[in-house]
């Protein structure tokens, strides 16, 4: 793996053979489609990137996304810093290699991410951030930026999914050990299915769950909004109901005893709080009564992502044990109980402010 990956910092980076073992590279295995590695090549820091084209068929484009929106940042008064990528030698923002699509970055020092949101002043700091960002991409033009992945977002796209692994699974013991979340998951189904809601299209994040922002280790302010693959066009509900996921959840996505998950609701408060205070100049009134539904769609949704790749075998998320997908789907339904269950005094917070 090392050898391969000197391999395709050569196309990159200009460093002599004999420095070859002083490359420093570690796997950081946070996320479930790419592979990320730190490295340390001539005491430089970077981040180097397989895109998994299975999913990521197209990433030019991605890469022309990141640039249109890193223009329209810097041609406003956005202070955060914003995500560069070095060039190939040939001028290139990916390296192809064979299958595999390489690109690198800078590593933005002093930075760490984090997997769970520990109290709520995070919640409201990350919040403000992801509001700020859809805030100064409000004005640019949702007919600049590529579609990375078509109906990412589209409920009744991701029910067909599901629908057509429930009917195609190769496993009959996956439909029997998944059989409690499936019932649960067909129950609730008509609350998404078909619901055509008049909002507009902006160009959103996609994947604003909290370790795609990186905070600054001195001030333990946001310092960068980061993994940008998704960006690309949907509904602000979208940004805000994958915040609710990520940040209220008491126990993170893969924690697999669901009888102890619970939506945090100062968390969600903080959030919003947060959210609003940067997006209230933009945000619609139809935009603010959907909030909560959302919420639970996201949530929904996601559980149902999970549980389609479980019944599919495992042919989208990395995963780490065989019932890791379903764990994953079980903690998400039990996430969207304890919404439904609050969504009352969520609801009179959004109208409040
Ligand atoms: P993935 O698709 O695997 O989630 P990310 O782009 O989110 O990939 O990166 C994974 C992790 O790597 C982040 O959570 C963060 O800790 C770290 N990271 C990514 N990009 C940078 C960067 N430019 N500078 C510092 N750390 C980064
Ligand atoms: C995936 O790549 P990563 O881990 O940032 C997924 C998101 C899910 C998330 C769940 C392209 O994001 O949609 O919300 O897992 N990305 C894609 O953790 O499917
Ligand atoms: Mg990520």
């Amino acid at each position: 793996m090392q050898e391969n990956l000197i391999k395709i910092l050569h196309n990159f980076l200009n460093f002599s053979v004999d420095t070859e073992g002083s490359v420093f590279i570690e796997n950081l295995k946070s996320g479930h489609i790419n592979d990320t590695f730190k490295v340390i090549v001539n005491q430089q820091n970077f981040i180097l990137q397989r895109v998994n084209t299975a999913i990521f068929p197209e990433p030019l484009k991605i890469m022309e996304n990141i640039e249109t929106v890193a223009n329209h940042l810097k041609s406003k008064d956005y202070t955060k810093s914003i995500l560069e990528f070095v060039k190939t030698k040939n001028n290139a923002s990916i390296h192809f290699d064979g299958e595999d699509a390489w690109r690198l970055m800078p590593f933005i020092g002093n930075t760490y991410s984090i997997l769970k949101v520990e109290n709520e002043n995070q919640a409201f700091i990350a919040a403000e951030a992801f509001g700020e960002y859809l805030n100064f991409l409000s004005d640019l033009d949702v007919n600049t930026i590529h579609t990375i992945l078509p109906n990412f977002h589209n409920a009744d796209f991701r029910i067909q999914q599901h629908q057509d692994a429930l009917k195609n699974t190769p496993s009959v013991s996956r439909l029997k050990n998944a059989e409690k979340g499936l019932v649960f998951i067909q129950k609730h189904l008509p609350y998404f299915a078909n619901k055509k809601l008049d909002i507009p299209l902006r160009v959103t994040h996609n994947d604003t769950k909290i370790s795609n922002i990186l905070f600054d280790k001195t001030t333990h302010h946001t310092a960068c909004i980061i993994d940008l693959d998704t960006l690309q066009t949907s509904t602000l509900l979208a940004d805000f109901g994958d915040m609710v996921r990520s940040y209220t959840c008491s126990h993170d996505e893969d924690f697999a005893d669901a009888t102890q998950i619970q939506m945090r609701f100062s968390y969600f408060e903080a959030l919003f709080l947060g959210f609003h205070k940067k997006i209230s100049q933009k945000i619609l009134e139809e935009e603010k009564t959907l909030l909560v539904y959302g919420a639970e769609r996201t949530v929904f949704v996601q559980a149902l992502r999970f549980m389609t790749d479980y019944l599919n075998n495992d042919v989208y998320y990395q995963t780490e044990y065989a019932e890791h997908n379903l764990v994953r789907a079980q903690n998400q339904l039990a996430l969207f109980t304890s919404i439904q269950q609050q969504r009352g005094k969520m609801e009179t917070l959004i109208r409040k402010v």
